[in-house]
């Protein structure tokens, strides 16, 4: 599902289904684009594509572990040192920031979909500068879904951007060239965000911007070469992965 207003992108999402699903979890989608805190959406569109359900591939949700900070300018450190230690030079990550903070697509425009961006250069590596490159068909299953609502709701963290982010940064760190990501809302109201990575899982970090800011983004920090990316956008947009088994999760007392 994708949303607009006034030219602008308000919200999006992508779901992996049995075709039994189909019509409530696009009405819900509905629902969220009509009543969504960066605006009332004016021009919804949907995608739905078969998938052959031989070719999906099953995965193991990433452990999730919370880092809660006092400022977003601390998180923002935190951030920076997470990246680090996935292997991201300091100052490519803190560019990374900037870029987000000051909106990725220019102007001060949040991005549909992620950047890329290169570990040994800091260069930007997505075809469309505008866009960004959008991961797309991967889901939970039913069963891992309603798990996951309950071991959330025991920790107060039981909330649609919670699931929908562990869901993406699990998929985009199954990726082969993906050493980490970087995330935080584009949801005026939504301060929180993480940094994924294989190694060290979905690490929440719960203040990486100020209140009532809208810009927002997605980085994947990738090892890759340019002739190489064109596959990794591919894979990132086309491979369907379902989160069939839980992660652990990890809420420190603070
Ligand atoms: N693929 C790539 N980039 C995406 C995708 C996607 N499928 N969906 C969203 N983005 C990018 C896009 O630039 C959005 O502007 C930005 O990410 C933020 O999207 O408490 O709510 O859906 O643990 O606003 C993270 C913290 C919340 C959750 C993230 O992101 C928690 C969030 P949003
Ligand atoms: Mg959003």
């Amino acid at each position: 599902m994708r949303a607009e207003r006034d030219g602008r992108h308000i919200s999006g999402a992508e779901r992996l289904l049995p075709l039994d699903d189909l019509e409530s979890a696009s009405l819900a989608m509905l629902q969220r684009a009509l009543t969504h805190p960066r605006g009332q959406a004016q021009r919804v569109s949907f995608r739905i594509e078969p998938i052959n359900a031989e070719k999906i591939v099953r995965t193991k949700l990433l452990d999730l572990k919370n880092n809660p900070v006092a400022t977003w300018q601390q998180g923002r450190r935190v951030a920076t040192q997470l990246l680090s230690l996935c292997g991201v030079p300091t100052a490519i990550a803190e560019q990374a920031v900037a870029t987000l903070s000051a909106g990725a697509a220019g102007q001060g425009n949040s991005l549909r979909g992620a950047m890329l961006v290169d570990v040994a250069t800091g260069c930007r590596l997505e075809p469309d500068q505008q866009r960004g490159v959008r991961a797309s068909r991967m889901d939970l299953s039913a069963q891992a879904r309603q798990q996951l609502e309950q071991q959330l709701q025991a920790v107060g963290l039981n909330n649609p951007h919670v699931i929908e982010a562990l869901t993406l940064a699990t998929k985009v760190a199954l990726a082969p060239t993906v050493v980490a990501e970087l995330c935080w809302s584009d949801d005026p109201d939504y301060q929180a965000g993480y940094v994924a990575s294989k190694r060290f899982g979905y690490q929440r970090i719960s203040l990486l911007k100020p209140g009532g800011e809208e810009r927002g983004g997605r980085v994947f920090f990738v090892q890759e070469n340019c002739a190489e990316v064109g596959d990794l956008i591919d894979w990132l947009q086309s491979v369907p992965v379902l989160i069939d088994e839980l992660g652990s999760i990890c809420i420190s007392a603070k």
